[in-house]
């Protein structure tokens, strides 16, 4: 193992070293470093120990299985997608796209499935170990979704890792397959409306480290909100993939809002607008089988662009309405491998896979290997049992509530946090309520995040919807309400209804025009020297971090400082620390690798303190933690 110290060396020891034993050596000698590095590290350790993870408390370390790893494949990844659309440009790629009989996947398993399962904490080294075989077991792919959404925030706040860095380890392990991410239009990667220059900015950098499709969608499918993101991705030579979200149910005629006449208007609007691809963004798993059949069918005459249909499998139908718009012709669909499918995430693979076994767009894919990579995401799963709270079964009152797949784990954690863990039926229903006042709009990041917002703030007051009318004027409503009748998200389609407005607003007066437009462009230096000040490398990547999260960013910078870059650590021991006797190996960088043995934990001192003792690389190390229980 790598040596920690000069004293280590037999060489030196012995005296047998030459005048140019320093020279051919530099790595014995920077063992200061490594200690430090090694010394903030323990003290993550130490700390999660004993206090256990952000939000989560102290756990007992459980007994996993090992990881199961797919089998080594010495080839190099065949030529797939990435090879088609670099051939063909973005034009000519979705014209080829069209053509094919086969019906195409989207991988989403490294996005939106953990997003929709488990918040969304998947972490960078239990992806980076196996997407390699996965791009030479599993190539036969239109993409991987592997970046945007809620990755984005998730991986600086609670994972404390740069999300660059996971998309350029994309990049580089998956040569052949398209990289897709998913942007919310004016809203980046975040809840809010930026400046054009930013969300240009982050476009930019996003194409330059490696996304190939932008899934681009608004919270309230305007369009208007939608322009400037399409127009850079375009400007990037990228695959512009605009979405129509998707809500309520174009089989129901009582609820004329949003019909099949209102997603065909959109569509020949999206394409007009310069998209390469239309997505059918289902993002709660609302499409039913026959609604899915009628609405591709309806599509693919409309335009003349490739269909990609997203659902969540929630209801448990998502994988019939996949058959149906198989028939109806879709081009792709998005689904995940079986163990990190169904549930709020997409449907499986595997079983997709299986499942048109003797229908012409069966496509070519090796089926074992999708079982072993299967395997591989099983043996991990339960390092992230700690926020994996989905339900095991189908649950069919999404079609009343209507939540996003990726919202549903999250409002659940958030209603716990609040004390409402006992009364979480009652917040769904009040979600539905909330989101038919606020004149049926459509619910998805960050509109639904209000919609949640509004829910829990009446939840918690224990608030009806008359209530709101009759004594509004004395509520103080949750900040990101006000804003949202404000206009800071857009206009919804058929407007705000005005008595609530008028209620929540107090006299405010709403934004006119799109609200991207009104915002000042960020100056990028300016931010740049904050972030040198603040001790951030600020790359350019780091700047328009900085420009869509400023507190978190900052956050993350200063956690770094208190406690190096943790991401290198295993999963069991990032969630849950370790226990008596364990050691483990850490990789810090190529060739640097740390020795860690956790070798006793104190009791409580009667200052709260308890003190771990760690072997560190052979030498013993005391880490001083508070115990905050
Ligand atoms: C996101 O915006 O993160 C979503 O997954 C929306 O469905
Ligand atoms: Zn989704």
């Amino acid at each position: 193992h790598f040596l920690i110290n000069v004293l280590e060396s037999p060489e030196f020891v012995a005296g047998t070293c030459n005048v140019n034993f320093i020279d051919e050596h530099p790595e014995l000698f920077i063992f200061k470093q490594v200690r430090d590095r090694g010394t903030k590290m323990l003290r993550y350790i130490a700390d999660v120990t004993v206090n256990g993870y952000q939000g989560l408390g102290r756990q007992d370390v459980p007994d996993f299985e090992p990881i199961q790893m797919p089998p080594l494949l010495s080839i190099k990844p065949p030529a797939g997608t990435k090879q088609k659309f670099d051939e063909l440009g973005p034009e000519g790629f979705s014209k080829w796209l069209m053509d094919q009989k086969q019906v195409y996947f989207t991988d989403t398993t490294w996005r939106d499935a953990h997003q929709s399962l488990f918040a969304t904490r998947l972490r960078t080294v239990d992806m980076a170990r196996v997407v390699g075989e996965a791009a030479r077991g599993v190539p036969n792919l239109f993409s991987l979704e592997c970046w945007g959404g809620a990755t984005f925030d998730v991986a600086y706040r609670f994972l404390h890792e740069d999300p660059w860095e996971r998309l350029r380890m994309f990049r580089k392990e998956v040569p052949n397959v398209l990289l897709q991410m998913l942007l919310r239009g004016a809203n980046a990667v975040g809840y809010t409306s930026y400046p054009d220059n930013v969300v240009r900015q982050f476009i930019k950098l996003a194409a330059a480290n490696g996304v190939d499709v932008f899934r681009v969608f608004d919270s309230l499918n305007s369009l208007d909100n939608m322009h400037v993101a399409i127009d850079e991705v375009r400007n990037q030579n990228k695959i512009a993939e605009v979405s129509l979200c998707y809500t309520g149910d174009i089989l129901d005629a009582s609820r004329p809002k949003y019909n099949l006449d209102y997603y065909v208007k959109m569509a020949k609007e999206v394409e007009k607008a310069g998209a390469n691809i239309i997505a059918i963004k289902d993002m709660a798993g609302l499409l039913k089988p026959q609604a899915a059949y009628n609405l591709v069918s309806a599509l693919k005459d409309a335009v003349d662009l490739p269909i990609h249909l997203h659902t969540h499998e929630g209801a448990g139908n998502a994988i019939y309405s996949y058959g149906r718009a198989i028939d109806a012709g879709v081009d792709v669909v998005d689904v995940a491998y079986s163990a990190f499918a169904n549930g709020t995430s997409q449907p499986s693979m595997n079983s997709l896979y299986y499942g048109l076994s003797g229908h012409e767009r069966q496509p070519e894919m090796d089926a074992n290997y999708m079982e072993h990579m299967s395997h591989y995401f099983a043996s991990i799963r339960p390092y992230y049992k700690g926020v994996d709270k989905t339900n095991p079964y189908p649950s069919t009152e999404v079609y009343q509530h209507e939540m996003p797949g990726g919202q549903f784990s999250n409002l659940q954690q958030q209603a716990k946090s609040v004390g409402l863990g006992e009364r979480w039926d009652e917040v769904k229903k009040v979600y539905h309520q909330v989101s038919m006042m606020f004149g049926d709009i459509i619910k998805v990041t960050p509109s639904s995040k209000v919609v949640g917002d509004m829910t829990l703030f009446m939840v918690q007051n224990d608030l009806t919807e008359e209530d709101i009318y009759n004594k509004g004027e004395t509520l103080d409503f949750p900040q990101s309400v006000v804003e949202f009748f404000q206009g800071y998200l857009g206009v919804p389609y058929q407007g705000f209804p005005e008595k609530l407005q008028k209620i929540i607003l107090k006299g405010k007066k709403p934004l006119k025009g799109r609200p991207g437009a009104s915002l000042e462009p960020v100056d990028f230096e300016d931010v740049r020297k904050k972030l040198l000040d603040m001790g951030s490398p600020a790359t350019d990547e780091d700047v328009i971090a900085y420009c869509l999260y400023p507190k978190v960013y900052s956050d993350y910078v200063e956690f770094n400082s208190d406690y190096d870059d943790i991401s290198v650590l295993d999963t069991p021991t990032f969630f849950f620390g370790m226990r008596r006797g364990e050691s483990i190996h850490v990789t810090i960088e190529k060739g640097k690798m740390l020795i860690i043995k956790l070798i006793h934990v104190s009791e409580v001192d009667e200052d709260g303190n308890r003190i771990i003792s760690f072997e560190f690389n052979g030498q013993p190390r005391d880490i001083k933690v508070r115990d905050k229980h």
